[in-house]
């Protein structure tokens, strides 16, 4: 277990491009004047003396040594006393990468010890972290070391500091992007990551990221139905909760989703779901790469949702940000509701389940629950979550209006239909006006992707799983996703009994998630302390009413991507006959052009389904 981490700056916490062409500039400019001024002090001339007893001499060499990157100890701290004085005056502030306080952050905060080992002098490391743009951040380390303890690419060196810091060296990291000092920590035992920020196209034998953000996934490696249950068997609570030992577990992957592996594990006494990201898009493999930070926003919206609505989504029990993978509650006898809708089955409580879940998570992670900076600070928590805004910038808002390479439909059969819709320039504006909220509009914490994939069913219980996605934006996008989802699975059924009550489940999802939106704003007011809305009667009416034109418009987004875009739903995916297919997608996507084109004007769920 990694229980100190030991970080160079140069070309690793900052760039190379600050040491060399802002402090060595620098000093090299002030050395001259600092000798003058200051080369009488005892402690300055020690120093010049060890380079040569004639003061000139002494200067030639140094500003040599400076030209060369020299790492000599006596220049290093007198640089360090000449950065002192830039620093305190504010001329010098110094270069940290952002990726690099946060991680250093981060680990600090998990009870990691944080070491500097750099070939400036300890002066000048402390000098550089305490004014930095972001402030001191030499709080965040437990100790310096520079060439004083002995060169960087001496193993030698690497023992000392193991022996001077108390860990054994397996215990601790070592980050560097040069890979001869992480050749000599490795050699002293220590565990190494080659912090590799230009790209650099060699394969030394260091585990490798391009940033901090990524470090904590040198550990990461896909698991299998066979290394599974030597995981399971590390973490003693999963294990006594599965009964028995790793030699009963019964294992099976069973992802089918787009993205990740989920393994469902069966013991003598219970089971278990782990479910893992894979570092790219499982739909479309390897040359599609996906970060892994996914499942920590996944995590941390499951969180979320379970103090909200802990009866509505599996109970945690363990997360390992390394290797991206959260074990949870294996939800049994559940089946995915896409499947049950796809086989004609009916779930009396799913509209209201769902309803109360979308409301409720919802209300309570906006500014209508939510002090302003409470709710500031949950945006940020997952503003990091690029990756996957970008998959649902692209697919939903984008790529089916245009000839996007990765987009798909029943063909020949839907040609024109998509010719069409890309020339469709009002259903274009409509689009781009929907996507243009989801970026700006940061009401509540999303689901993200709530589709039928994502719930999981019983005859009377309902559960919502999948949040990777996670991210703040307007409220109606996980309504008109789900709701979208519906219209699908109408949309792909043949029987009239089904398809009404389909539509009757529809009107019964929006009537349940008005209702208890509404109960839950209603419960706030006349609450005296300070609050972004005055919660009015009034105001509820206005804002349902503008959830309910947004959810419209991006229902109308969902269908129409899941025809024409990359990712399609079984629903209609299942129908063989592509002739049959294709007519019922043709009505689909007329039915949500309608949807996107009249939104505004469509004020009532019955007014929606009404056309139908
Ligand atoms: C490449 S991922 C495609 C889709 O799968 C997920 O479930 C989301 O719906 C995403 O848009
Ligand atoms: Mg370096």
């Amino acid at each position: 277990m990694i229980r100190a981490i030991v970080t160079d700056i140069e070309g690793t916490t900052s760039s190379l491009s600050f040491v060399k062409d802002v402090l060595f500039p620098y000093a090299l400019n002030a050395l001259p004047g600092f000798v003058a001024a200051r080369g009488s002090e005892p402690e300055i001339k020690k120093l010049l003396d060890s380079v040569d007893k004639d003061t000139a001499k002494a200067l030639a060499t140094l500003e040599r040594w400076i030209a060369e990157d020299k790492k000599e100890t006596a220049l290093k701290a007198l640089q360090g006393h000449i950065w002192q004085k830039g620093y305190e005056t504010g001329e010098l502030v110094a270069d940290v990468y952002s990726d690099a306080q946060a991680a250093l952050k981060h680990w600090k905060a998990e009870g990691l010890k944080l070491y500097v080992y750099s070939s400036g002098s300890i002066a000048a490391q402390k000098l550089l972290f305490a004014h930095t743009a972001e402030g001191d951040l030499t709080p965040l380390f437990s100790g310096y070391f520079d060439t004083t303890t002995g060169p960087k690419r001496e193993a030698a060196s690497y023992t000392q500091i193991a022996r001077e810091i108390g860990y054994k060296p397996e215990e601790i990291l070592f980050l560097s992007d040069v890979v001869a000092e992480l050749d000599a920590a490795k050699a002293a035992g220590f565990k190494t990551v080659w912090v590799n920020r230009y790209r650099m196209p060699e394969k030394p034998p260091h585990a490798e990221v391009r940033h901090f953000g990524e470090i904590g996934y040198f550990r990461y490696r896909a698991l299998s139905v066979e290394t599974v249950p030597e995981y399971l068997t590390a973490l003693p609570k999963c294990a006594a909760q599965l009964g028995g030992a790793a030699k009963d577990w019964n294992v099976r992957e069973v992802g089918d989703g787009n993205l990740n592996l989920v393994f469902l594990v069966d013991g003598p006494k219970g089971s278990l779901c782990v479910k893992q990201a894979l570092p790219y898009v499982r739909l479309v493999g390897e040359s599609w790469p996906l970060p892994l930070t996914r499942a920590h926003y996944e995590y941390l919206a499951l969180k979320s949702q379970v103090g909200i609505t802990p009866e509505r989504v599996p109970a945690l029990y363990h997360h390992d940000a390394d290797l991206a993978l959260t074990v949870m509650e294996c939800l049994s006898p559940h089946i995915i509701l896409r499947k049950g809708l796809i086989a004609g089955k009916t779930y009396p409580n799913m509209p209201r389940h769902i309803g109360q879940f979308m409301a409720r998570n919802l209300f309570y992670t906006s500014d209508f629950q939510l002090l302003p900076a409470e709710k500031r600070e949950r945006f940020h928590a997952f503003s990091g979550n690029n990756a996957l805004c970008k998959i649902t910038e692209d697919l939903v808002f984008t790529e089916p209006f245009f000839a996007a390479p990765m987009n798909r439909w029943t063909t020949p059969q839907l040609d024109k239909t998509v010719a069409d819709l890309q020339k469709d320039d009002a259903l274009k504006m409509e689009a781009a006006a929907l996507k243009h909220a989801f970026l700006t509009r940061a009401e509540a914490l999303l689901h993200g992707d709530l589709h039928s994939g994502s719930v999981m069913v019983t005859e009377s219980d309902t559960r919502i799983i999948d949040p990777e996605f996670a991210c703040y934006g307007p409220i109606g996008f996980d309504v008109g996703m789900f709701l979208a989802n519906l219209f699908l699975n109408y949309f792909a059924q043949d029987r009239a009994e089904v398809k009404t009550r389909l539509l009757d489940e529809i009107s019964d999802v929006w009537a349940h998630f008005a209702k208890e939106f509404s109960a839950l704003w209603r419960g706030r007011e006349g609450e005296s302390y300070s609050r972004a809305y005055q919660l009015t009667e009034a105001g509820l009416k206005a804002v349902l009413e503008q959830i309910f034109e947004d959810a419209v418009g991006f229902c109308g987004l969902e269908i129409i991507r899941r025809i024409v875009g990359l990712a399609h739903v079984e629903d209609l995916e299942s129908i063989t006959d592509a002739e049959a297919r294709a007519a019922k997608e043709k009505e689909a996507i007329a039915f949500a052009r309608r949807l996107m084109l009249e939104r505004r004007s469509l004020k009532s769920i019955a007014a929606v389904v009404g056309g139908l």
